[in-house]
């Protein structure tokens, strides 16, 4: 056995927020694949991305070496630990599953900054994430955070639209992925595998949160999406599942 296989690996991520593992879908993402895989880990909670080698959350120190970015590390540990939740998946859940990451973590991750850390009514919800700076600083910080999030979501292109425009672009994502999700209890049927991680990540910050949008009230009338959610939550974080919505 390696150091690194017997030291538990530490995982860097924003404090929780809401009856949800993180807001923060790779966060979310990554730690909901440590509980499939069983992969020990110990939280450190990190409100700064700027900690990170790469300047953003999620990252881990696995015996004491840095990795950044959740795909990255995912496969850092499949390779490492040689554990394999897509091992059952064929070729065309393969493409899928990539087709559908790509969707999620390449689009609809940009809307969720959108919806929860620029519109009214999310930041109204996660405002509280700046509670740990100190009074006088906050609303100086949290206008310089709003601020890089609406540089980066300018540069994307995201916030050349209208709000309707973005939601509508929300919604296409959502009636492309969920065709492809089965009755349950995983994405793929009987199985979980990575995928799940990823859909599970971006779910919970939309369906398992009170910060409302016309996205949040799309998903939650689609019945196996609440239910989905719910079952991965109940399933992987029980600590987290008599939480609010
Ligand atoms: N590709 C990265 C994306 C991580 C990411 O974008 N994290 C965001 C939070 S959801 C972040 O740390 N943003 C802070 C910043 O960009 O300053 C991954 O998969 O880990």
């Amino acid at each position: 056995m390696t150091d690194a296989a017997r030291t538990p690996l530490k995982l860097f991520q924003f404090p929780r927020m809401f009856a949800i593992p993180n807001l923060s879908p790779f966060c979310c993402k990554l730690e909901t694949w440590l509980r499939i895989t069983r992969i020990p880990y110990e939280v450190v909670d990190t409100p700064d991305p700027r900690k990170g080698p790469k300047g953003k959350l999620p990252f881990i120190e696995d015996g004491g070496v840095p990795i950044a970015d959740s795909s990255r590390i995912i496969d850092h540990l499949k390779r490492t630990r040689g554990i394999d939740p897509d091992a059952h998946l064929d070729g065309s859940q393969r493409a899928i599953a990539l087709l559908v990451q790509r969707t999620l973590e390449e689009h609809y991750s940009f809307v969720l900054a959108y919806t929860h850390l620029l519109r009214d009514e999310g930041f109204r919800h996660t405002r509280t994430r700046f509670d740990s700076v100190p009074a006088i600083m906050r609303p100086l910080v949290a206008a310089m955070v709003q601020r890089q999030i609406r540089g980066l979501l300018w540069t994307q292109g995201i916030l050349r639209h209208s709000d309707e425009e973005i939601v509508e672009a929300a919604l296409r994502d959502w009636r492309a992925v969920l065709p492809f999700m089965s009755a349950g209890p995983f994405f793929f049927g009987d199985k979980p595998c990575g995928l799940d991680a990823v859909v599970f990540g971006t779910l919970a910050s939309t369906v398992l949160t009170p910060i409302e949008s016309p996205i949040r009230d799309f998903l939650r009338a689609e019945p196996q999406c609440l239910a989905y959610a719910e079952r991965m939550r109940g399933q992987y974080f029980p600590e987290l599942a008599h939480g609010q919505d």
